[in-house]
C-alpha cells in the first residue's frame, strides 16, 4: 500500500461553533505519559493453549508498573475469527474466549487503575469481520436495511484488455483485489484488507451512530481511550475511482481515494462530540493514519479542533523501503530519518502533538531495524530509547522493545502466521514469477511476524510465555534476552527504559520544551536540543520563576567512534544572542548515557563511542 495522500479538506464544523465544555482535567496530561502496547496473542499465556490472554496480562501488571508506563494500549481482544489476528471483529462488545471474558477485562482495567495506569482499547471500525451480524444481514439481500452499511457495487464490464469485473482496480493491502464477489446478490463488496474484513460505509449515519454507541459503552465501562485503526480510511471518495497502476503491479493503488478522504475531519469531529466531549476524566485518542501528511496531522491534532489527540504517521517507517514497498527493503539513511522526524517536530510544535514510536505489531523490531541486533544490541537499544523518548511527543513502547527483543529468523513460509505475509508469498510465487527463496529473502527484514513472536520472560524453551505449544515460535535468543535477566539488573535495557521514562515524568523540558535538530547532514550522529524557558519551567513546577532548562541529546547510529563539531557546544547560545559563547558559562551535566561516563562535558568537539547516547542538561537564566 503506497503511503501518500492528498491533504484532506477543512472541516465544515469550526471549533468555535461547538461549545462543548472540554474535560475538567489537564487536557495535555498525555504530554508526560508513556504508552505501552500489548499484542495480547503474544504477551503472556495463562492457560497453556499457546495463545496469550487477559489473565496472562494481569499476571504482569507489576512488571508494567515497575517499567513506569502510564497507559496500556491493548491490541484487539474482541470476538473474532482471527483472520487478521483480531483486527477482524465479529462482536465489538465481548471478549473472544481465546483471550478470556469481559470479567477478565474488567479485572485488568481495575488492576491498571489501581496501579495508576490507564487502559486504551484498539478501535477497528473502518471494517468489521465478515462474520459480524451487521455484515451477515447486509449481504443477505440487496434490500436488507443494512445493505448500505458496507460498500456494495455491481460488476462493471471487464475493461478492455481483460481483468476482472471488479468495480475498480484497487488492490488489497493483503494482496489480491480489494473486492470480493458475492454470489447470493451478484455484487462485489469492498475490503481494503482481507476478504474477511469488509469496509464499513461511514457515509451512512446509522453506521456512525452504531460505532459511537459502542465507543460510549466501552468508556462507560472504565476504558480510558482508543487507538483508532486506519481511522483516516473511513472517509472515501464515494465515486470509488480507479487508482494509478504502477508498472508490474497486478492492481491499482486506491490510496489517493481512501486515505484522509473529503469528510474525515467532519467524521472525527462528530465522533469527538458524540463520544469524548464532556467526559470528566483524562482520555487518550490516537488515530493510526497510514499516508497522513504532516499538514493534515496539524489539523487532526490541534486541540482546538477536537478531533484526535495525536496520530501514528508512517513516514519514518517507510524510509528503508523502495517506493514504500516493504518487500523491497533498502538501507536507511540517518539524514532521511532526521529530516522526516525533524519536519514532524517543527510542524506540530505549539499547534498539535506527535506520537513517537520505533515499532509496533506491524513493524519490525526496533533494535534490528534502526540499531544493531548483534554485537551492540544492548547499547543500540538504549540509544534508540533515549533518542526517541526525548523528542517532543508521546512515546510508545511496543512489548519486548524494553528488553531489546530482536527480529526472528523464519526458516520457511510455514513458520509464518501473518496473513499479509502468507498472501504476498502466494501471490509473488504464483502470479509474479518469484521463487520461494527470493520471496523469503524479501520478507525477512520487515515482515510483521518479526514483532509478533512471544514476549521473552525467561530462558526456558518457550521463554516463559506458555506451558503449551506457542501459536508462533518463540525466538531462540530468549536464552539470553529475557525479562528475568533484566528486571533487577541495573545495566539492562529494561532498567534503561525505566530511567528514560522516569526522566519524562521528572523533567518538564522533556514534555514541553521546544525542539531544535542539530547536525542535519551528519550520516552517523543524531543530535538535538530541547529548551524550556524559565517562565515555562516555573509554570510547570508551579512556582513564580525557575531557571530555564536545556537538554542536549546525542546518539551515535553507528558502530564506530564519531567526533562531531557543535557550535557553542550545541547549546545555541550564539543564536540566543549571547556574547561570545563561553562553553563553561552554564556548566552542563551528563544526566543519561549508555556507557560509563567518560567525564567529558559539552565542548565544541564531542566524540561518541559506538552506538553511544549522551544526554546533557544545563540550566540558564532566561
Ligand atoms: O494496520 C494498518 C496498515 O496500514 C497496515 O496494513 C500496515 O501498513 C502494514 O501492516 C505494514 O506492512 C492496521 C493494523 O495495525 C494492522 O495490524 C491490521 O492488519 C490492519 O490495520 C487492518 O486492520
Amino acid at each position: 500500500m503506497t503511503t501518500h495522500a492528498e491533504p484532506a479538506t477543512e472541516p465544515p464544523v469550526s471549533a468555535a461553533e461547538d461549545n462543548d465544555d472540554e474535560t475538567t482535567t489537564d487536557p495535555g496530561w498525555f504530554h508526560k505519559a508513556v504508552v505501552y502496547q500489548i499484542y495480547p496473542r503474544s504477551f503472556a499465556d495463562s492457560d497453556g493453549d499457546g495463545i496469550g490472554d487477559l489473565p496472562g496480562i494481569i499476571s504482569k501488571l507489576d512488571y508494567l508498573q515497575k517499567l513506569g508506563v502510564d497507559v496500556v494500549w491493548l491490541s484487539p481482544i474482541y470476538t473474532s475469527p482471527q483472520d487478521d489476528n483480531g483486527y477482524d471483529i465479529s462482536n465489538y462488545r465481548d471478549v473472544d474466549p481465546i483471550f478470556g471474558s469481559l470479567a477478565d477485562l474488567q479485572q485488568l482495567t481495575d488492576g491498571l487503575h489501581a496501579r495508576g495506569m490507564k487502559l486504551v482499547m484498539d478501535l477497528v471500525v473502518n471494517h468489521t469481520s465478515d462474520e459480524h451480524p451487521w455484515f451477515i444481514e447486509s449481504r443477505s439481500s440487496k434490500d436488507n436495511p443494512k445493505r448500505d452499511w458496507y460498500w456494495w457495487r455491481p460488476p462493471r464490464q471487464s475493461p478492455v484488455g481483460g481483468g476482472g469485473a471488479e468495480p475498480n482496480n484497487w488492490g488489497s493491502a493483503f494482496s489480491g483485489p480489494a473486492w470480493e464477489f458475492d454470489q447470493a446478490t451478484g455484487e462485489y463488496y469492498l475490503h481494503l484488507f482481507s476478504r474477511k474484513q469488509p469496509d464499513l460505509n461511514w457515509e451512512n449515519p446509522e453506521v456512525r451512530a452504531a460505532v459511537y454507541d459502542m465507543m460510549n459503552w466501552w468508556l462507560d465501562r472504565g476504558v480510558d481511550g482508543f487507538r483508532m485503526d486506519v481511522i483516516n480510511f473511513i472517509s472515501k471518495d464515494t465515486s470509488l475511482p480507479d487508482g494509478p497502476k504502477a508498472e508490474g503491479m497486478l492492481f491499482g493503488d486506491g490510496s489517493p481515494h481512501f486515505m484522509s478522504g473529503p469528510r474525515i475531519h467532519e467524521f472525527l469531529h462528530e465522533m469527538h462530540l458524540e463520544v469524548f466531549a464532556g467526559r470528566d476524566k483524562p482520555l487518550l485518542t490516537v488515530g493510526e493514519m497510514p499516508g497522513v501528511t504532516v499538514e493534515d496531522a496539524v489539523l487532526f491534532t490541534d486541540p482546538a479542533r477536537r478531533e484526535v489527540d495525536m496520530v501514528f504517521q508512517f513516514e519514518h517507517v517507510a524510509l528503508d523501503q523502495e517506493d514504500g514497498n516493504k518487500w523491497r527493503p533498502r538501507k536507511l539513511r540517518l539524514t532521511d530519518l532526521k529530516q522526516s522526524l525533524g519536519r514532524w517536530q517543527e510542524a506540530l510544535a505549539g499547534r498539535g502533538w506527535n506520537s513517537l514510536y520505533w515499532g509496533n505489531h506491524d513493524q519490525a523490531r526496533a533494535v534490528s531495524r534502526f540499531g544493531d541486533d548483534g554485537q551492540y544490541r544492548e547499547l543500540s537499544a538504549k540509544m534508540l530509547a533515549g533518542v526517541l523518548h526525548l523528542h517532543r511527543g508521546t512515546p510508545y513502547v511496543y512489548q519486548g522493545e524494553e528488553l531489546g527483543m530482536t527480529n526472528m529468523s523464519f526458516g520457511a513460509i510455514s513458520d509464518y502466521r501473518d496473513i499479509e505475509v502468507l498472501n504476498h508469498h502466494r501471490e509473488a510465487t504464483t502470479h509474479l514469477g518469484h521463487t520461494d527463496a527470493e520471496v523469503l529473502a524479501a520478507l525477512a527484514p520487515l515482515n510483521r511476524d518479526n514483532a509478533r513472536t512471544p514476549v521473552q520472560w525467561d530462558a526456558t524453551r518457550h521463554g516463559g510465555f506458555t506451558t503449551g505449544a506457542p501459536w508462533i515460535a518463540v525466538n531462540p535468543n530468549t536464552s539470553h534476552i529475557n525479562a528475568a535477566e533484566q528486571e533487577d539488573n541495573p545495566d539492562s535495557v529494561f532498567s534503561f527504559y525505566r530511567q528514560v521514562i522516569a526522566l519524562r515524568h521528572a523533567e518538564p523540558v522533556v514534555a514541553e520544551g521546544d525542539f531544535s535538530m542539530l547536525l542535519p547532514d551528519d550520516e552517523h550522529v543524531y543530535a538535538f536540543r530541547r529548551s524550556l524557558p524559565g517562565s515555562a519551567a516555573g509554570a510547570a513546577a508551579g512556582v513564580a520563576a525557575a531557571p530555564g532548562v536545556q537538554l542536549l541529546v546525542l546518539g551515535n547510529f553507528s558502530g564506530e567512534d564519531r567526533t562531531v563539531e557543535l557550535d557553542g557546544g550545541g547549546w545555541g547560545d550564539a543564536e540566543a544572542g549571547a556574547d561570545e559563547p563561553e562553553l563553561g558559562h552554564y556548566p552542563a551535566e551528563l544526566i543519561l548515557g549508555n556507557y560509563p561516563s567518560d567525564g567529558a562535558g559539552t565542548h565544541a568537539e564531542i566524540t561518541l563511542r559506538p552506538w553511544e547516547l549522551k544526554v546533557f542538561r544545563r540550566q540558564h537564566n532566561n
